[in-house]
């Protein structure tokens, strides 16, 4: 049980999604900043909230969720009504929301990106495997090249001109894709770069990397 929220994650692009969308809702948060591969997320209180002892992991209240797109989601859901953000009104707004999300996390996150992290990034903890790293970024770069051109007429943004969760789920992970030396196609790369001169992006991105800011 806490007072108000509590966010667990720092120094990571997953727990960077969650600081954006607090930040986008300006809600006043307390900050945890453990960190993945420190050891930070092995300990028994961690473990008791997060058993996958991952990365990011929200508190409201007695509420404890984990899973970055579930958190992004939720934090719009219970508080973006009477703020400046897209919440989706019918059934297909939603629907259209989930699909951006979920390209975002499937096609993107864990079929490619997470992929090419582990073995490419970090193959002294999880083993080289460049075939595999290989066709995850052929995989990875066919897909966004699949979306460029919708993302393309994002006026700025996919469903307008307030930024949803799908915009930070999104935005975040083709940022991933960059960091991971995919090229991204021009139109991927003005809506990303627009997304993040956002101020709530900005304050995000300090609040992840300095635990004091
Ligand atoms: N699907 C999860 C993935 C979380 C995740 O993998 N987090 C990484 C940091 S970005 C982590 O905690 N890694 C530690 C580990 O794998 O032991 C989400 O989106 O929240």
């Amino acid at each position: 049980m806490t007072d108000g929220i509590v966010l667990w994650g720092a120094i990571s692009l997953r727990a960077l999604r969650v600081h954006w969308a607090l930040q986008e809702l300006d809600l006043p948060y307390e900050f945890r900043p453990i960190q993945s591969r420190t050891g930070e997320t092995l300990t028994a209180e961690y473990t008791r909230l997060n058993p996958k002892q991952k990365i990011p992991c929200l508190q409201d209240g007695n509420f404890t969720l984990t899973e970055s797109p579930a958190i992004v989601n939720y934090l719009f859901n219970a508080y973006g009504a009477g703020r400046p953000v897209f919440l989706p009104e019918s059934a297909q707004e939603r629907a259209r929301s989930d699909e951006w999300s979920y390209f975002a996390m499937m096609e993107l996150d864990a079929h490619a990106l997470y992929l090419i992290r582990r073995h490419k990034f970090l193959p002294e903890i999880y083993g080289e495997a460049p075939v595999a790293v290989a066709s995850a970024e052929e995989y990875c770069l066919k897909q966004i090249n699949a979306i460029a051109p919708r993302v393309g007429l994002a006026e700025p943004y996919l469903f307008g001109d307030k930024i949803g969760a799908a915009d930070i789920l999104l935005a975040t992970t083709l940022h991933f894709a960059q960091r991971y030396e995919v090229t991204l196609p021009e139109t991927c790369q003005t809506y990303m770069d627009r997304a993040f001169a956002r101020p709530a992006y900005q304050a995000a991105k300090a609040r992840n990397e300095d635990p004091n800011a």
